[in-house]
């Protein structure tokens, strides 16, 4: 009876929801950008100007408690801050307003302020922090460029085990933004972390937001070091106390924490030989067996549960080959390529640009225009190495065979009412002229009445199922509704 109620509520508010949004809204503006002629007073009294210099690797440092306070002639609706080496919770204050940020501790984070009416803002750091930029914004659509990041994947679509800051645009070239051109849930984990030189922390994250990724990365756990064999990473990693075993306990980690359906990994001969390219590899392989058995790992069991991949792809891999295809004008990047896309996160990644890397990818007078001209490890070469779901026919899609289940359309591998409010919000958007939320795998399995169109008959269609076989009990196939 509770469930039945909760479902009447939600299908009111589901319906109120279509009315309430008007069929044609004017575009938004361009949020205009407050932060050169904003003032900034620091509690410490340290010069601010360095909070606004361009420059990610000058800060200013604020002991816990530390406040700094931003004045503007207009009102503020938003401000972008990017911490120096470690994120930290911060609160922003306005009279009445108060806002806790930094919960999920984002490097480079973003305060929505459009609820607070003022110009003068105080932001108070709850720890120790180090604060490179600030950006303060009017209404409007952000720029491009800043950082709103979505936390980590509860459900990615795609886990991609890059090993270093920077192989995720070259080894991975193309399948960041591939994917997020087709509006898959993409979550990148790290195997290193690069915590001794902070720069590249700063370079990660411009990187993967150009790529188009929007759930924050998952920072690898090891130290980064060089060697040119999985003895030599492993030996080096058991000098900085790492275990082999700790290791496979990561990868099975994340594995578990995020559940890909899909899960693309290094070459296991390290591409150039990198010793900690194969030793992600191999530890990648060997949690793939070890993932779906609760007694293996227990503690990420417990918190996460068990997962089964149902494709892993790696690198290079010599069987059940796959051509990746990134020389294709995106729509959804302005008609830029995947190539082209990467080429750009690279370039975000400024201390690595003197490295050999850059002629690979660019070639020798930067004269490369696709992701085929790249004549060593091509990142458009990939093998399925390990299926739950059956080979691959040659159509070159890491997705076949993994369509959700009929009227999923939120793809948490059940029917609910969730999935119908989100097919009615997906067709409001579209019958506004907006973007739908979406993508094909999505509107795929939305598509309850197999009509060819996601429409309100799905959303119906799909709440009448979910009463049926889960609230009334009555188990009703979909040609029986
Ligand atoms: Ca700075
Ligand atoms: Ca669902
Ligand atoms: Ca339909
Ligand atoms: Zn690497």
């Amino acid at each position: 009876m509770k469930q039945l109620k909760r479902f009447a509520a939600v299908l009111l508010s589901s319906l109120l929801m279509l009315t309430v949004i008007p069929p044609c809204p004017a575009s938004a503006a361009q949020a205009a950008e407050y932060t050169r002629s904003a003032k900034y007073t620091a509690s410490n009294g340290y010069n601010t100007g360095v909070l606004t210099d361009g420059n990610e690797s000058t800060a200013i440092s604020f002991a816990a408690g530390g406040t700094l306070t931003v004045t503007c002639e207009e009102l503020i609706y938003g401000i972008s801050l990017k911490f120096n080496k470690k994120a930290a919770q911060w609160r922003v204050t306005a009279g009445q307003y108060e806002q806790q940020c930094g919960q999920y501790g984002y490097l480079h984070d973003y305060a929505d302020l459009s609820d607070f009416i003022s110009n003068t803002v105080t932001l108070t750091f709850q720890q120790a922090a180090q604060v490179s930029e600030i950006r303060v914004f009017g209404a409007g659509d952000l720029p491009a460029d800043v950082q709103v990041w979505e936390p980590p994947c509860e459900k990615a679509d795609l886990l991609l085990c890059s090993t270093h800051s920077d192989d995720e645009h070259l080894f991975f070239l193309g399948m960041i933004p591939t994917m997020a051109a087709k509006g898959y849930h993409v979550q990148v984990a790290y195997f290193v972390h690069h915590n001794g030189e902070p720069a590249r922390l700063h370079e990660q994250l411009n990187g993967l937001w150009t790529a188009g990724a929007r759930h924050y990365p998952a920072i690898g756990r090891f130290p980064d070091q060089y060697s040119t064999s999985v003895a030599g990473a492993k030996s080096n990693f058991a000098s900085a106390g790492v275990s082999y075993d700790t290791v496979v306990a990561y990868q099975v980690e994340m594995l578990r924490r995020f559940k890909p359906d899909v899960v693309v990994g290094h070459d296991v001969n390290g591409e150039y030989g990198h010793g900690q390219h194969r030793l992600n590899a191999e530890t990648l392989q060997k949690a793939l067996t070890l993932s779906a058995d609760a007694s293996a790992y227990p503690a990420s069991a417990q918190k996460y549960g068990t997962w089964d991949v149902p494709k892993a792809y790696l690198h290079l891999w010599g069987q059940n080959q796959l051509t990746m295809n990134y020389d294709t004008p995106l729509d959804y990047f302005g008609g830029r390529t995947a190539y082209q896309v990467s080429i750009a996160a690279y370039s975000c990644h400024k201390s690595q640009q003197y490295t050999w890397f850059t002629t690979w990818a660019r070639g020798a007078n930067r004269q490369f225009t696709k992701a085929t001209q790249i004549t060593s490890y091509s990142p458009c070469r990939w093998g399925l190495y390990r299926s739950t779901v059956g080979l691959d026919t040659g159509i070159n899609d890491l997705f076949e065979h993994l369509d959700l289940l009929r009227g999923d359309a939120d793809g948490d591998g059940a029917v609910t009412a969730a999935d119908s409010q989100i097919v009615l919000r997906d067709y409001a958007e579209r019958l506004a002229g907006n973007p739908g939320l979406l993508s094909a795998r999505y509107a795929k399995a939305a598509d309850a009445d197999c009509d060819g169109n996601v429409s309100v008959e799905d959303a119906q269609r799909i709440l009448k199922y979910y009463v049926l076989n889960s609230v009334s009990g009555k188990e009703t196939a979909w040609e029986e509704l």
